[in-house]
Protein backbone atom coordinates (compact mmCIF):
# COMPACT_ATOMS: atom_id res chain seq x y z
CA UNK A 1 0.00 0.00 0.00
CA UNK A 2 2.81 2.31 1.05
CA UNK A 3 4.65 1.85 -2.65
CA UNK A 4 1.15 2.56 -4.29
CA UNK A 5 0.67 5.63 -2.49
CA UNK A 6 4.73 7.05 -3.13
CA UNK A 7 3.45 6.60 -6.84
CA UNK A 8 0.31 8.49 -6.56
CA UNK A 9 1.79 11.18 -4.26
CA UNK A 10 4.40 11.73 -7.25
CA UNK A 11 2.20 11.26 -10.13
CA UNK A 12 0.44 14.46 -12.40
CA UNK A 13 -0.96 12.51 -14.48
CA UNK A 14 -3.35 9.31 -13.34
CA UNK A 15 -4.69 7.08 -15.53
CA UNK A 16 -7.73 4.37 -14.25
CA UNK A 17 -9.54 1.43 -15.95
CA UNK A 18 -11.91 -0.44 -13.95
CA UNK A 19 -14.08 -3.16 -14.35
CA UNK A 20 -16.88 -4.81 -12.57
CA UNK A 21 -15.39 -5.48 -9.45
CA UNK A 22 -15.88 -1.95 -8.50
CA UNK A 23 -19.80 -2.27 -8.68
CA UNK A 24 -19.50 -5.46 -6.59
CA UNK A 25 -20.08 -3.51 -3.43
CA UNK A 26 -22.81 -2.07 -4.70
CA UNK A 27 -24.41 -5.14 -5.68
CA UNK A 28 -24.33 -5.19 -9.31
CA UNK A 29 -23.43 -8.27 -10.01
CA UNK A 30 -19.85 -9.20 -11.95
CA UNK A 31 -19.70 -11.12 -15.24
CA UNK A 32 -17.70 -14.17 -14.42
CA UNK A 33 -18.07 -14.53 -10.81
CA UNK A 34 -20.04 -17.09 -8.88
CA UNK A 35 -22.58 -14.44 -9.51
CA UNK A 36 -22.45 -13.75 -13.14
CA UNK A 37 -24.88 -15.70 -14.52
CA UNK A 38 -28.22 -15.04 -14.97
CA UNK A 39 -30.83 -17.84 -15.67
CA UNK A 40 -27.90 -20.05 -16.57
CA UNK A 41 -26.72 -17.86 -19.40
CA UNK A 42 -23.30 -16.16 -19.49
CA UNK A 43 -22.74 -12.76 -20.74
CA UNK A 44 -20.64 -14.33 -23.41
CA UNK A 45 -24.48 -16.04 -24.53
CA UNK A 46 -26.60 -12.72 -24.21
CA UNK A 47 -23.87 -9.87 -25.28
CA UNK A 48 -23.80 -10.57 -28.92
CA UNK A 49 -25.32 -9.45 -31.60
CA UNK A 50 -26.54 -13.01 -33.01
CA UNK A 51 -28.03 -13.46 -29.39
CA UNK A 52 -30.15 -10.06 -30.41
CA UNK A 53 -30.94 -11.04 -33.86
CA UNK A 54 -32.51 -14.50 -32.72
CA UNK A 55 -34.39 -13.36 -29.36
CA UNK A 56 -34.42 -9.96 -28.91
CA UNK A 57 -36.94 -10.50 -26.13
CA UNK A 58 -34.58 -12.47 -24.25
CA UNK A 59 -31.64 -10.33 -24.51
CA UNK A 60 -34.18 -7.36 -23.60
CA UNK A 61 -35.49 -9.19 -20.18
CA UNK A 62 -31.38 -9.61 -19.35
CA UNK A 63 -30.65 -5.82 -19.74
CA UNK A 64 -33.85 -4.99 -17.92
CA UNK A 65 -33.37 -6.88 -14.91
CA UNK A 66 -30.06 -5.48 -15.01
CA UNK A 67 -31.68 -2.00 -15.11
CA UNK A 68 -33.16 -2.64 -12.28
CA UNK A 69 -30.59 -4.19 -9.99
CA UNK A 70 -28.50 -1.57 -11.10
CA UNK A 71 -31.52 1.65 -10.27
CA UNK A 72 -31.50 -0.12 -6.96
CA UNK A 73 -27.75 0.17 -6.75
CA UNK A 74 -25.59 3.45 -4.85
CA UNK A 75 -22.37 3.92 -6.13
CA UNK A 76 -19.98 2.65 -3.05
CA UNK A 77 -16.95 4.03 -1.52
CA UNK A 78 -14.65 2.55 -4.14
CA UNK A 79 -16.42 4.95 -6.64
CA UNK A 80 -16.26 7.86 -4.20
CA UNK A 81 -12.69 7.16 -4.22
CA UNK A 82 -12.25 7.47 -7.17
CA UNK A 83 -14.14 11.08 -7.44
CA UNK A 84 -11.49 12.18 -4.45
CA UNK A 85 -8.50 10.90 -6.53
CA UNK A 86 -9.76 13.19 -9.74
CA UNK A 87 -9.80 15.70 -7.16
CA UNK A 88 -6.45 15.37 -6.08
CA UNK A 89 -4.26 14.82 -8.91
CA UNK A 90 -3.57 17.06 -12.29
CA UNK A 91 -4.73 14.97 -14.97
CA UNK A 92 -7.24 12.32 -14.43
CA UNK A 93 -8.41 9.95 -16.89
CA UNK A 94 -11.82 7.13 -16.02
CA UNK A 95 -11.80 4.30 -18.24
CA UNK A 96 -14.46 2.04 -17.05
CA UNK A 97 -15.59 -1.20 -18.60
CA UNK A 98 -18.84 -1.12 -16.74
CA UNK A 99 -22.29 0.07 -18.35
CA UNK A 100 -23.70 1.08 -15.09
CA UNK A 101 -23.32 4.51 -14.88
CA UNK A 102 -22.22 4.56 -11.47
CA UNK A 103 -18.79 6.49 -11.79
CA UNK A 104 -21.07 9.42 -13.34
CA UNK A 105 -23.93 9.24 -10.35
CA UNK A 106 -20.58 9.04 -8.08
CA UNK A 107 -19.32 12.35 -9.24
CA UNK A 108 -16.82 11.13 -11.64
CA UNK A 109 -16.21 13.84 -14.40
CA UNK A 110 -13.75 12.52 -17.07
CA UNK A 111 -14.87 9.10 -17.74
CA UNK A 112 -14.40 7.18 -21.01
CA UNK A 113 -17.24 4.22 -21.28
CA UNK A 114 -15.56 1.52 -23.35
CA UNK A 115 -18.17 -0.40 -23.70
CA UNK A 116 -21.01 1.88 -23.65
CA UNK A 117 -24.26 2.80 -21.30
CA UNK A 118 -26.86 0.18 -19.82
CA UNK A 119 -29.65 3.37 -19.67
CA UNK A 120 -29.18 4.47 -23.27
CA UNK A 121 -30.33 3.12 -26.05
CA UNK A 122 -30.39 2.85 -30.17
CA UNK A 123 -32.32 2.22 -32.80
CA UNK A 124 -31.40 -0.75 -34.92
CA UNK A 125 -32.80 0.94 -38.10
CA UNK A 126 -32.04 5.16 -37.93
CA UNK A 127 -28.97 5.11 -35.25
CA UNK A 128 -30.89 7.08 -33.24
CA UNK A 129 -29.91 7.24 -29.82
CA UNK A 130 -31.90 7.86 -26.94
CA UNK A 131 -31.74 7.94 -22.87
CA UNK A 132 -33.80 4.28 -22.02
CA UNK A 133 -34.84 3.49 -18.76
CA UNK A 134 -37.19 0.53 -18.66
CA UNK A 135 -40.73 1.01 -17.12
CA UNK A 136 -43.09 -1.99 -17.02
CA UNK A 137 -46.35 -0.33 -18.29
CA UNK A 138 -44.32 1.75 -21.03
CA UNK A 139 -44.09 -1.15 -23.49
CA UNK A 140 -45.65 -4.59 -23.64
CA UNK A 141 -43.81 -5.78 -27.03
CA UNK A 142 -40.15 -4.84 -27.41
CA UNK A 143 -39.14 -1.18 -27.25
CA UNK A 144 -39.51 0.86 -30.39
CA UNK A 145 -37.70 4.07 -31.65
CA UNK A 146 -40.73 6.72 -32.95
CA UNK A 147 -39.18 5.59 -36.41
CA UNK A 148 -40.64 2.33 -35.86
CA UNK A 149 -37.32 0.28 -35.59
CA UNK A 150 -36.26 -1.62 -32.89
CA UNK A 151 -34.36 -0.49 -30.47
CA UNK A 152 -31.02 -2.42 -28.94
CA UNK A 153 -29.28 -1.37 -26.18
CA UNK A 154 -26.29 1.12 -26.85
CA UNK A 155 -23.66 -1.03 -25.48
CA UNK A 156 -20.45 -2.81 -27.23
CA UNK A 157 -21.60 -6.31 -27.33
CA UNK A 158 -18.74 -9.38 -28.63
CA UNK A 159 -18.04 -8.81 -31.85
CA UNK A 160 -18.82 -5.30 -32.12
CA UNK A 161 -15.64 -2.93 -32.31
CA UNK A 162 -15.37 -0.63 -29.64
CA UNK A 163 -15.70 3.26 -29.86
CA UNK A 164 -12.84 4.20 -31.77
CA UNK A 165 -12.83 7.93 -30.35
CA UNK A 166 -12.95 6.61 -26.77
CA UNK A 167 -10.15 3.88 -27.43
CA UNK A 168 -7.86 6.54 -29.39
CA UNK A 169 -8.09 9.44 -26.47
CA UNK A 170 -7.83 6.34 -23.64
CA UNK A 171 -4.73 5.43 -25.25
CA UNK A 172 -3.49 9.27 -25.87
CA UNK A 173 -3.64 9.58 -22.39
CA UNK A 174 -2.43 6.24 -20.83
CA UNK A 175 0.75 7.12 -23.30
CA UNK A 176 1.25 10.21 -20.91
CA UNK A 177 0.00 8.86 -17.87
CA UNK A 178 2.48 8.40 -14.58
CA UNK A 179 0.52 6.07 -13.12
CA UNK A 180 -1.96 3.32 -14.41
CA UNK A 181 -4.25 2.09 -11.64
CA UNK A 182 -6.21 -0.92 -12.79
CA UNK A 183 -9.20 -2.20 -10.22
CA UNK A 184 -11.49 -5.00 -10.48
CA UNK A 185 -11.52 -6.34 -13.62
CA UNK A 186 -10.28 -9.78 -14.59
CA UNK A 187 -8.68 -8.74 -17.58
CA UNK A 188 -10.10 -10.75 -20.34
CA UNK A 189 -12.26 -8.70 -22.30
CA UNK A 190 -10.27 -7.17 -25.41
CA UNK A 191 -8.77 -4.51 -26.11
CA UNK A 192 -9.48 -3.40 -22.39
CA UNK A 193 -7.31 -6.28 -21.32
CA UNK A 194 -4.60 -4.61 -23.54
CA UNK A 195 -4.23 -1.79 -21.47
CA UNK A 196 -2.00 -2.76 -18.57
CA UNK A 197 1.08 -4.60 -21.06
CA UNK A 198 0.39 -1.02 -22.84
CA UNK A 199 0.97 0.59 -19.94
CA UNK A 200 4.38 -1.59 -19.02
CA UNK A 201 5.71 -0.88 -22.16
CA UNK A 202 5.33 2.71 -22.17
CA UNK A 203 6.87 2.92 -18.81
CA UNK A 204 3.74 3.73 -16.91
CA UNK A 205 4.26 2.65 -13.30
CA UNK A 206 1.09 0.12 -12.88
CA UNK A 207 -0.99 -0.51 -9.62
CA UNK A 208 -3.74 -3.39 -9.28
CA UNK A 209 -6.39 -3.68 -6.91
CA UNK A 210 -8.53 -7.17 -6.70
CA UNK A 211 -9.94 -9.61 -4.41
CA UNK A 212 -7.81 -11.82 -6.31
CA UNK A 213 -4.23 -12.60 -8.38
CA UNK A 214 -5.30 -11.91 -11.76
CA UNK A 215 -2.98 -12.68 -15.42
CA UNK A 216 -1.53 -9.38 -14.67
CA UNK A 217 -0.31 -9.22 -10.84
CA UNK A 218 2.88 -10.65 -12.06
CA UNK A 219 3.26 -7.82 -14.41
CA UNK A 220 2.18 -4.62 -12.68
CA UNK A 221 4.80 -2.62 -9.93
CA UNK A 222 2.16 -3.08 -7.29
CA UNK A 223 -0.73 -5.69 -6.88
CA UNK A 224 -2.80 -5.27 -3.70
CA UNK A 225 -5.22 -7.78 -2.92
CA UNK A 226 -8.36 -6.33 -1.13
CA UNK A 227 -11.86 -5.16 -2.12
CA UNK A 228 -11.97 -1.93 -4.14
CA UNK A 229 -14.64 -0.32 -1.47
CA UNK A 230 -12.00 -0.99 1.53
CA UNK A 231 -8.21 -0.54 -0.88
CA UNK A 232 -8.98 2.51 -2.69
CA UNK A 233 -10.56 4.92 0.35
CA UNK A 234 -7.67 3.86 2.41
CA UNK A 235 -5.09 4.80 -0.07
CA UNK A 236 -6.75 8.38 -0.63
CA UNK A 237 -6.68 8.74 3.28
CA UNK A 238 -2.95 8.25 2.78
CA UNK A 239 -2.31 10.32 -0.12
CA UNK A 240 -4.64 13.48 1.21
CA UNK A 241 -3.04 12.69 4.53
CA UNK A 242 0.20 13.98 3.33
CA UNK A 243 -0.87 16.65 1.89
C1 LIG B 1 -13.64 -5.89 -30.29
C2 LIG B 1 -20.87 -4.63 -22.58
C3 LIG B 1 -12.98 -5.83 -32.60
C4 LIG B 1 -22.11 -5.40 -22.69
C5 LIG B 1 -18.94 -6.12 -22.64
C6 LIG B 1 -8.55 -9.78 -29.23
C7 LIG B 1 -8.70 -8.51 -29.77
C8 LIG B 1 -9.98 -7.98 -29.99
C9 LIG B 1 -11.11 -8.74 -29.66
C10 LIG B 1 -10.94 -10.01 -29.13
C11 LIG B 1 -9.67 -10.51 -28.91
N1 LIG B 1 -9.82 -11.76 -28.36
C12 LIG B 1 -11.14 -12.02 -28.24
C13 LIG B 1 -11.84 -11.00 -28.71
C14 LIG B 1 -13.31 -10.95 -28.76
C15 LIG B 1 -13.90 -10.32 -27.50
C16 LIG B 1 -13.28 -10.81 -26.22
O1 LIG B 1 -12.46 -10.13 -25.62
N2 LIG B 1 -13.73 -11.98 -25.78
C17 LIG B 1 -13.27 -12.50 -24.50
C18 LIG B 1 -14.44 -13.13 -23.75
C19 LIG B 1 -12.14 -13.48 -24.78
N3 LIG B 1 -13.77 -8.88 -27.57
C20 LIG B 1 -14.70 -8.19 -28.26
O2 LIG B 1 -15.55 -8.74 -28.95
C21 LIG B 1 -14.62 -6.68 -28.20
N4 LIG B 1 -14.74 -6.20 -29.57
O3 LIG B 1 -12.55 -5.91 -29.85
O4 LIG B 1 -13.96 -5.57 -31.64
C22 LIG B 1 -12.98 -7.30 -32.85
C23 LIG B 1 -14.18 -8.00 -32.90
C24 LIG B 1 -14.17 -9.40 -33.11
C25 LIG B 1 -12.96 -10.08 -33.23
C26 LIG B 1 -11.74 -9.35 -33.15
C27 LIG B 1 -11.76 -7.97 -32.96
C28 LIG B 1 -15.81 -6.08 -27.43
C29 LIG B 1 -15.76 -6.49 -26.00
C30 LIG B 1 -16.86 -5.77 -25.22
C31 LIG B 1 -17.88 -6.76 -24.76
N5 LIG B 1 -18.89 -6.06 -23.94
N6 LIG B 1 -19.87 -5.46 -21.94
C32 LIG B 1 -22.77 -5.55 -21.35
O5 LIG B 1 -22.19 -5.17 -20.30
O6 LIG B 1 -23.88 -6.07 -21.36
S1 LIG B 1 -17.79 -7.03 -21.80
C33 LIG B 1 -18.18 -7.24 -20.15
O7 LIG B 1 -16.99 -7.83 -19.60
C34 LIG B 1 -18.41 -6.00 -19.30
O8 LIG B 1 -18.24 -4.78 -19.99
C35 LIG B 1 -17.33 -6.13 -18.24
O9 LIG B 1 -16.98 -4.94 -17.67
C36 LIG B 1 -16.28 -6.73 -19.07
C37 LIG B 1 -15.02 -7.20 -18.47
O10 LIG B 1 -15.32 -7.98 -17.36
P1 LIG B 1 -14.82 -7.39 -15.94
O11 LIG B 1 -15.27 -5.98 -15.83
O12 LIG B 1 -13.37 -7.66 -15.80
O13 LIG B 1 -15.69 -8.24 -14.96
P2 LIG B 1 -15.41 -9.74 -14.50
O14 LIG B 1 -16.66 -10.25 -13.85
O15 LIG B 1 -14.80 -10.50 -15.63
O16 LIG B 1 -14.27 -9.60 -13.39
C38 LIG B 1 -14.54 -8.90 -12.18
C39 LIG B 1 -13.20 -8.76 -11.50
O17 LIG B 1 -13.38 -8.01 -10.31
C40 LIG B 1 -12.60 -10.10 -11.08
O18 LIG B 1 -11.21 -10.09 -11.37
C41 LIG B 1 -12.82 -10.15 -9.56
O19 LIG B 1 -11.76 -10.82 -8.90
C42 LIG B 1 -12.78 -8.68 -9.23
N7 LIG B 1 -13.57 -8.31 -8.04
C43 LIG B 1 -14.76 -8.83 -7.63
N8 LIG B 1 -15.18 -8.15 -6.52
C44 LIG B 1 -14.26 -7.20 -6.27
C45 LIG B 1 -13.24 -7.28 -7.23
N9 LIG B 1 -12.16 -6.46 -7.24
C46 LIG B 1 -12.11 -5.51 -6.28
N10 LIG B 1 -13.05 -5.36 -5.32
C47 LIG B 1 -14.13 -6.18 -5.28
N11 LIG B 1 -15.06 -6.03 -4.32
ZN1 LIG C 1 -35.12 4.89 -35.48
Amino acid sequence: MSRAVALLKHARSVFVLTGAGVSAESGVPTFRGTDGLWRNYSAEQLATPDAFQRDPRLVWEWYHWRQSVILKAEPNLAHQALVMLEQTVENFLLLTQNVDNLHRRAGSKNVLELHGNIFRARCSDCGKIVEYVFAQEEISGLPKCQCGGLLRPDVIWFGETIPADAWHDALDFLNRADVAMICGTSGVVWPAAAIPGIACGRGVKTIEVNVESTAISSIVDVSIIGKAAEVLPDLLERLTAGT
